[in-house]
């Protein structure tokens, strides 16, 4: 069951109630290894189920549009707080709905509609929101994309320097969704010195490497940092938005009133708790942890024929060329989840299939590293993700996952 227990929703509408137990038995029994996706912890649950989410509270702490903000002022100032001291930043904005809206802001408070932006292409591991062409931002901005060599699956900084200087964007996004390999901040901080462009580090998917330690931090090279707070991070669905002083005002003036009304009082809670944790010691152990199980599983797939973009992983993600065993990436998604590991289907660089059919799998291990599992389980992950990807014995390894995983807690369930 739930966890915390929901009693009352249980009254008042089952049947809500019974679909979060079933999400809650599903996500317990199941490999989660998609590479943006965490389990929270009790304490986040149970901010993001509070009173807090009664309240408007349209501006800043000490300047709202809104009465009866003596309490609310207190939960956003924490949690900037320590948004600052964990990550070592001027300042955090903590008041963005989810990865986008952070974005969109950087764009709202640097560009113009119509000017330049550049961004890694969607199809090589970039985000939508870098400029993509069927996102807004590629609709009301020019935009330019940087690639991956083909032969390397990395970025070529010599190759995003020459892009930068001939096209001379206003604004340099580096990070994305499907990049397992590190990003080099200074290199992307030099161009954007070079041309005066703003650069900004999304670091939604490595946020809670970065914070443990496990990846290079873009601060000092990065003077604006988009994230999610809700991948690697281990927090709620919610983002921030860091920047040094100079780029403050622009970025809170942007967020609101520019893109956004009130704020959402108890995702900032669940944010202040979730960085609280990983302010804690036992973080960075995390961190290095999910970093960890991703090389062994990694090795562990190379070792049985499979086709890793880059080759590797340097961080919590790795992206799988299936070309080579003959299996498209849709099919081989839905045959592993029908064998209890859930990833999703993506695209992979120079993709000749379409973006709904794409070629690849993506897997993260920030999930999987929560439950407990380490290294020494890899190899039999690796084993399970080959038998399944071709539609091999499902249903007996969908038994075997579950019977693993109900000897790993999962935090927001209990075996009734
Ligand atoms: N949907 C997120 C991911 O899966 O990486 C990015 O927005």
């Amino acid at each position: 069951m739930h966890v915390p227990n929901i009693p009352s929703l249980t009254d008042a509408d089952p049947q809500v109630a019974d679909l979060v137990h079933a999400e809650a038995q599903r996500q317990f029994e199941k490999i989660r290894l998609i590479a943006s996706e965490n389990y929270v912890s009790t304490a986040v649950l149970e901010a993001t189920g509070s009173v807090l989410t009664n309240k408007y509270s349209e501006g800043y702490a000490g300047r709202r549009y809104y009465e009866g903000q003596q309490v609310i002022d207190q939960v956003e100032q924490l949690a900037v707080a320590r948004a600052k001291e964990l990550f070592g930043v001027e300042h955090a904005n903590v008041q963005p709905y989810s990865g986008s809206p952070a974005n969109l802001a950087a764009y709202l408070a640097f560009l113009e509609p119509g000017e330049k932006v550049m961004g890694m292409a969607l199809p090589m591991g970039g985000h939508l929101t870098h400029g993509w062409s069927v996102s807004a931002t590629g609709k009301w901005f020019e935009s330019v994309r940087y690639t991956v060599g083909k032969d390397t699956g990395r970025v070529d900084m010599d190759e995003v320097r020459d892009l930068a200087l001939a096209e001379r964007p206003k604004m340099i996004f580096c990070g994305g969704t499907a990049i397992p390999r590190t990003i080099d901040f200074p290199a992307f901080a030099a161009i954007a010195e070079e041309i005066g462009a703003v650069l900004v580090a999304d670091i939604a998917h490595i946020a809670g490497l970065v914070a443990g330690g496990a990846h290079p931090s873009p601060v000092g090279h990065a003077p604006v940092i988009t994230t999610t707070t809700h991948k690697t991070l281990r927090g709620p669905r919610g983002a921030m938005i860091m920047t040094d002083s100079a780029h403050a005002k622009a970025i809170d003036k942007a967020v609101f009133p520019g893109l956004q009304g009130g704020p959402h009082n108890h995702t900032t809670a669940a944010i202040a708790v979730a960085l609280g944790e990983a302010l804690r010691p036992s973080f960075s152990e995390y961190a290095h942890a999910v970093v960890a199980n991703a090389r062994a599983l990694a090795e562990a797939l190379v070792e049985r024929g499979f086709d890793l973009v880059s080759g590797g992983t340097d961080n919590h993600l790795i992206l799988i060329d299936l070309t080579s065993k003959d299996i498209a990436g849709k099919p081989a998604a839905q045959a592993l989840d029908r064998a209890g590991i859930e990833l999703n289907y993506n695209t992979v660089p120079y993709d000749t299939r379409k973006p709904f059919d794409p070629s690849g799998i993506r897997l993260g291990t920030a999930a999987v590293t929560t439950r407990g599992l380490g290294v020494e389980q890899m190899p039999l992950l690796a084993e399970w993700i080959d038998r399944a990807v071709v539609g091999e014995d499902v249903e007996k390894i969908a038994l075997e996952v579950s019977e693993l995983m109900s000897a790993y807690p999962m935090p927001g369930f209990a075996v009734s």
